[in-house]
């Protein structure tokens, strides 16, 4: 995947600086040059490449580390900072007066994300939205958006027998454009097919879109860069949302996406349901594609009634290498209440609990079954007993088995899990590289874990 590899690289190029303690000129600008090889080998464009390069030399040779920081880590510091700068602050869009035209290639998740959308500025910001199904190629497209948009109050104009996309516009125009909003979702596109082009300009044309917002999946990788100029070619892309964030890929191709046309990055899709839309933030985003983990993303997705002390605390505790039955419990209360587990490993550095990150689908899902099933039977112990799971003696056991309607082998199985994540937690207190990789994770995002 395109963004392993960027990833990679660029953890390779920063390997550069391994056991150094001053800069020298000739490894930084070895340095530079792999970094620039990397970046553009993902599609990077040759001018944000040479800034992003030039600047990170000269910080690297005229800056110096903090105390106690290692070079490497300082380094990756820059040029995390470096590609937040490149992606920009977050854009905000008015909620009002605006027309959105939603355009990408087949299957990015134009539709649902057109639904995200109205939900979320009619949720946010209590405005009137109304939303356009302008894609006539798709069978059933006008009944999916309407599914999606079911109980949310925006309106949604189409025409599922029609043919004439541009006549569907002005027509839906006419009848929902005094919404406050109005979005307009277009047929899925590739790039060689002439008719659809030409649909989709003449759409533009009519529509006098405000916003023209492409969406690209989280996938696509080094194809990015392309795509994103032919529509702009087309349409002129003022916004880019990527979608799919929540899968396996970590959007790559949305950086090359906005480097190519520079319409920033304003939303992310992170799942199916409509609600699930974040507005986007580059620094996090940033720390996850470099595989620097998530810690603040992972306490705002923590439930409500977790503050962010208590998550920290939960941190620093799985952290330290004491590790009862009950931190075992908090830990899966809050993944389980978190939601997937896919959600939560995306913002977990790829390392951590030995690369669970790349667990097959099959295996998230048996991880998720046994969450459910390992809480029921912890909450048919007693306090002591989750303190101090060694008393468990075979009486105990049957005792706890019978009070949660499993069986003594669920029991055992969840002790075991215990101390496996037991011994799993005492290895990363033990293992330096672990360590380091928290301790640069927390440098970037501000925070001290005392590690
Ligand atoms: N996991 C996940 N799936 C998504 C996300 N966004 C969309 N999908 C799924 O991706 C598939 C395609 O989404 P659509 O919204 O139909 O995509 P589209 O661009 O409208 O597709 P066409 O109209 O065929 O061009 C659907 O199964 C969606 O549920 C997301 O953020 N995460
Ligand atoms: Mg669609």
């Amino acid at each position: 995947m395109a963004l392993e590899g960027l990833k990679n690289k660029i953890l390779s190029s920063v390997g550069l600086l391994k056991g150094k303690r001053k800069v020298d000129e000739d490894t930084v600008k070895e340095l530079s040059r792999a970094l620039r090889r990397a970046l553009l080998e993902a599609d990077f464009n040759v001018r944000s490449t040479k800034e992003i390069t030039e600047r990170i030399e000269r910080s690297l040779l005229e800056e110096e580390p903090r105390p106690g920081l290692k070079l490497e880590t300082h380094a990756m510091n820059l040029i995390y900072s470096e590609l937040v700068r490149i992606l920009g602050p977050p854009r905000d869009v008015r909620p009002h007066n605006e027309t959105i035209l939603m355009v990408g290639l087949y299957g990015q998740g134009k539709t649902t994300t057109t639904a995200k959308l109205a939900d979320w500025w009619r949720r946010r910001h209590g405005v009137k939205v109304a939303v356009i199904e302008a894609d006539v190629h798709r069978p059933g497209a006008y009944a999916q958006l309407c599914q999606l948009l079911e109980g949310t109050n925006v309106d949604v104009y189409g025409e599922p027998e029609a043919s004439d996309a541009v006549q569907i516009v002005k027509n839906g125009l006419r009848e929902v454009g005094h919404a406050d909003i109005v979005i307009i979702d277009t047929a899925g596109r590739d790039s060689l097919d002439e008719e659809l082009r030409e649909e989709l300009v003449n759409i533009a044309e009519i529509a006098k879109a405000t916003e023209r917002f492409l969406v690209i999946d989280a996938q696509v990788g080094q194809a990015a860069g392309p795509v994103a100029q032919t529509f702009h070619d087309l349409v002129g892309v003022t916004g880019t949302i990527v979608t799919k964030l929540d899968g396996t890929a970590r959007g790559g191709g949305a950086l090359s996406a906005v480097a190519t046309t520079g319409a920033p990055l304003i939303f992310v899709g992170e799942g199916e349901q409509v609600k699930d839309l974040e507005k986007f933030e580059s620094d996090r985003f940033i720390s996850r594609l470099l595989g620097m983990g998530d810690i603040k993303g992972l306490i705002d997705l923590a439930p409500g009634d977790m503050d962010e002390a208590e998550a920290m605390r939960l941190t620093q505790r799985l952290m330290s290498g004491r590790f009862t039955l009950t931190d075992m419990y908090a830990q899966m209360q809050m993944m389980s209440k978190i939601g997937t587990v896919d959600k939560l490993m995306s913002h977990l550095p790829d390392t951590m609990f030995g690369g669970m990150g790349s667990m097959s689908r099959g295996q998230k899902k048996q991880m998720q079954e046994n969450l459910t099933r390992f809480q029921t039977i912890m909450d048919s112990m007693t306090q002591q007993e989750k303190d101090e799971p060694l008393l468990l003696k075979q009486s105990r056991i049957r005792r706890i088995a019978r009070g949660s309607g499993c069986t003594e082998k669920d029991v055992k199985d969840l002790l075991a899990q215990w101390n496996r994540s037991r011994k799993m937690m005492k290895g990363i207190k033990g293992d330096r590289k672990m360590r380091r990789q928290m301790q640069s994770m927390m440098d970037v995002d501000g925070l001290d874990l005392g590690l």
